[in-house]
């Protein structure tokens, strides 16, 4: 018997939600880490699913030692000149164990990115570390990778900011046609990186500055279709002045801009969020859905600044045509504030770690340093989802731009509905400060979904055009069954 084929025109396929009217608020909270030994500042996730976990040297004693009586000797630092303390870790996803790293230089407000060999690339910092970059080559758990330290460049000083500050942090987003989209304060523009041009200036976004220290945050949504049009949204922030007053009590904005970076002629819509936020991270989920969580509800980003930590994350649903695209999701019970994270796990889960609002670590008053790691499971998680979702058992390693590749999955409940299944490339970002760096999900074409004999699927997908809708790099590559992802896969891109 011929194996039946389904021939998928996406653009008539309809967006399809796994939420669920039901008594609880949607989402699942689990510890993953009661002691992570520091607070992580910069989160990333590797291809060997494990996650690099950083704060900043200069900050004293952490709660994990180096290895084997090692100690940091540097006398530049401004706390500890000898100093036998990690401030950055790595955490196995598998086990949930915690394994000390050692940093030399400090890492304070620092950026990173992944290279395409998967390599992560952390670049600047504070005092000694200011002028460093610094790599960290992903090995598989049973290893010791840790970080090298490449020689003294120039300063990498991230710049000044206006006279409330806000410049700095900027939202950056690589877009589809190759521009750059820069967002700080509240300007952006679109620039031509291979010009040194501004392109375009965007409208002024309403509602006051979002940047740090004004700590809104910002996602650029899923590409998709032929990758002709890319939408940004940059969310809540400080009330002007917030920051430059210390006004701990200044209630957090709850609006929500959304530009097509794409449009000859952009303009700023806005929407409302269910909560006012500042210093919430945004998380492309699998699915296309943003997931906003952590940050508090008044105050500003900065030491002892902010005040009525936001529990409850909210989803952002950017396909929703009709009512809110906002679903207010389960509260958590630790407050996440300054110097947390939010990052995408390859399972579907989130994980949140950090919070630091004291210069050193500090475990009394009002809103300690956070050495607990969670993990915050979305609905598509929940166990009637189960049916749904795709077990992927055979996928290409490495895929080449524009060809065609074959992913092989189970599912319990056969496939009914061929629109509905996605092959979505999440790619892993470096989280600080309220905003991923190098986020990004592009939803490959899918051509065909074909049952196989032995009860699998083969679904045929196509790998991201260029490197502008993806650049090159590993990403976790989910197959979405209605809204329900598998568990990803790396796969690396390359040209
Ligand atoms: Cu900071």
């Amino acid at each position: 018997m011929a194996a039946p084929i389904f021939f998928c025109l996406q653009l008539l396929c309809f967006a399809f939600t796994v939420i669920r009217t039901r008594a609880q608020p949607p989402g699942t909270w689990e510890l993953l880490v009661q002691n992570a030994g520091i607070a992580s500042m910069h989160t990333a996730v590797t291809r060997w699913n494990t996650v690099v976990l950083i704060d900043r040297t200069d900050i004293g004693a952490s709660n994990l030692s180096l290895p084997n009586g090692v100690c940091r000797i540097d006398p530049n630092d401004l706390a500890l000149t000898t100093d036998c303390y990690a401030h950055s870790a790595l955490l196995d996803l598998e086990t949930n164990t915690i394994r000390p790293l050692m940093i030399l230089t400090d890492t304070w407000c620092s950026s990173g990115q992944f290279l395409p060999d998967g390599t992560l690339l952390h670049s600047g910092g504070w005092n000694d570390g200011n002028t460093k970059f610094r790599t960290f080559t992903p090995c598989i758990n049973t290893s010791s990778c840790d970080w090298e330290e490449l020689p003294n460049t120039t300063s990498l000083h991230q710049g000044d900011g206006d006279n409330e500050g806000d410049n700095m942090y900027p939202y950056v987003h690589l877009l589809p046609q190759g521009n750059l989209f820069i967002f700080a304060n509240n300007q952006s523009v679109l620039y031509d990186y291979v010009n040194n041009t501004v392109v375009l200036d965007f409208p002024q976004l309403e509602g006051g500055s979002r940047s740090y220290p004004s700590a809104g945050s910002s996602a650029m949504l899923a590409l998709e279709g032929n990758y002709s049009t890319a939408t940004i949204i940059i969310c809540g922030g400080a009330q002007y002045d917030a920051f430059n007053n210390q006004s701990v009590n200044s209630t957090a904005k709850g609006s929500c801009g959304r530009i097509v970076a794409t449009d000859p002629n952009p303009i700023w819509e806005m929407e409302e969020m269910p909560l006012v936020r500042i210093m919430g991270d945004m998380v492309m989920l699998p699915t296309g859905d943003v997931l906003i969580i952590n940050g508090a509800q008044a105050g500003s980003q900065g030491y002892g600044l902010a005040t009525n930590q936001c529990l409850t994350p909210v989803l952002y649903q950017p396909d929703q045509l009709e009512g809110s695209p906002f679903v207010t999701l389960n509260p958590g019970s630790i407050p996440r504030l300054y110097h947390s994270t939010a990052n995408l796990l390859p399972d579907g889960r989130v994980l949140l770690s950090g919070s630091n609002t004291h210069y050193y670590y500090t475990f009394d008053g009002d809103f300690p340093t956070e050495l607990r790691i969670e993990a915050f499971s979305p609905e598509y998680l929940a166990a009637d989802n189960t049916n749904l979702r795709p077990v992927v058992t055979k996928t290409p390693k490495t895929v080449q731009y524009g060809n065609l590749y074959n992913v092989y999955v189970t599912v319990s409940s056969p496939i009914s509905q061929a629109c509905e299944v996605e092959v979505n490339f999440a790619s892993a970002p470096f989280a600080t400060h309220s905003f991923s760096q190098g986020q990004r999900l592009v939803k490959l074409g899918v051509t065909r979904v074909v049952s196989q004999v032995n009860g699998e699927y083969r679904i045929v997908f196509q790998a991201p055009p260029n490197g502008m809708v993806a650049p090159p790099g590993y990403y976790m590559m989910f197959v979405v069954n209605q809204g329900v992802p598998s568990v990803a896969r790396w796969v690396q891109l390359t040209s």
